[in-house]
């Protein structure tokens, strides 16, 4: 019996897993800069565009820049269907842009791009954002989007196991 129920616990959450990507998730429909831009004039915030509306909480934007340190400065915002990350006057160089937002459905989505800024040396900062205690890694986003499918599975779980042992209980309850 044990077994049975592992073995269907297990086939109900992969059946899900396989479900899930069909499920309408936010995809990122534009962006300023846009990916592989050149941009030549200074900026104050990146903005992503998402095909539908997403959840600020527990999202994060990382504008990684020269010198490996986040040009990103304080929080984000959302306004309706954009996110919007407040950053560092740029110093003229390459910049990465990790991005996780969380769904409206509730899945989290993540993503990258790149820019390149030359900015005229007027318009250029004296030094760029002092780097951060932990650099972030590519580690930093990963492991959020893993937990939260290894705590849903762990929930999925124990609801199946939980209505499985009800349903043995009442049934030797009513033979
Ligand atoms: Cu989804």
């Amino acid at each position: 019996m044990k077994r049975a129920l592992v073995v269907a616990a297990l086939a109900f959450t992969g059946l899900l897993a396989i479900a899930a990507p069909a499920a309408a998730h936010s995809t990122l429909a534009g962006s300023s800069p846009t990916d592989g831009a050149i941009i030549k004039q200074q900026i104050s915030e990146v903005n992503l565009r998402f095909d539908e509306g997403v959840d600020g909480r527990f999202s994060t934007v990382v504008v990684n820049g020269p010198g490996g340190v986040s040009y990103s400065v304080g929080a984000l915002s959302v306004t309706d269907n954009t996110v919007s990350q407040p950053v560092h006057p740029l110093k003229s160089g390459d910049y990465k842009v990790a991005w996780r937002v969380v769904s409206s459905d509730g899945h989290p989505v993540a993503g990258g791009f790149g820019f390149t800024a030359a900015i005229p040396g007027d318009q250029e900062p004296s030094e760029g954002p002092k780097p951060a205690k932990k650099k972030p890694t590519d580690g930093d986003f990963a492991a959020p989007g893993w937990l939260w499918w290894a705590a849903g599975g762990g929930a999925l779980l124990a609801i199946v196991a939980l209505g499985l042992v009800l349903g043995k209980k009442r049934g030797k309850v009513s033979a």
